[in-house]
């Protein structure tokens, strides 16, 4: 590899703020997360107070805090090379609970709508579609890399796993 490559961390990290910063204005800040939960409750079709909803916007306040933290900025913003260099540095620390362990769970009770305990294609895609607004083709979360075993069905396991490599990448 030329050493001129970009690391490849670096562009999945980027290519994440660029999917969360959804209303285009260069910085990430807490409403763009407000925007994200907002999309996971009409994909789910579920109200404000909705148990998940209130677990998935507790894990992305803790989540938000923690790059924060690790940003050492004083404000409520975060630019993309700040997003960066906090992402590394959250996805090492083993000093608090692991963040995107807990994620993992928690988006999985709300992309498993049926809720019998794995995901299938439809449910997958219902929510690539109405959170991400991206099809199964998305390298990093198509059905067949999140579904280790290959026997059709996402589990809680798996699904778990294949997210945390998302947002842990390096492990
Ligand atoms: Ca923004
Ligand atoms: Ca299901
Ligand atoms: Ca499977």
């Amino acid at each position: 590899m030329a050493s001129r490559t970009a690391d490849p961390v670096d562009v999945v990290i980027e290519a994440e703020f660029d999917k969360l910063d959804l209303d285009h204005d260069g910085q990430l800040e807490w409403s763009d997360y407000e925007t994200l939960i907002d999309r996971y409750r009409q994909t789910a079709g579920v109200g404000e107070d909705d148990r998940r909803i209130r677990e998935l916007r507790a894990f992305y306040q803790m989540h938000w805090m923690e790059l924060l933290r690790h940003a050492q900025v004083e404000g409520h913003h975060l630019s993309k090379g700040q997003f960066v260099g906090a992402t590394r540095l959250a996805s090492s620390d083993t000093s608090r609970i692991n963040v995107a362990q807990v994620g993992g769970h928690v988006i999985f009770d709300l992309v498993d709508a049926d809720g019998d305990g794995e995901i299938s294609h439809e449910e997958l895609g219902r929510y690539l579609q109405g959170v991400w607004q991206i099809d199964q083709s998305d390298a990093n979360f198509s059905f067949d890399a999140l579904d280790a075993n290959k026997d059709g069905r996402i589990s809680r396991a798996e699904f778990v796993d294949g997210i945390q490599e998302v947002l842990t990448p390096n492990r």
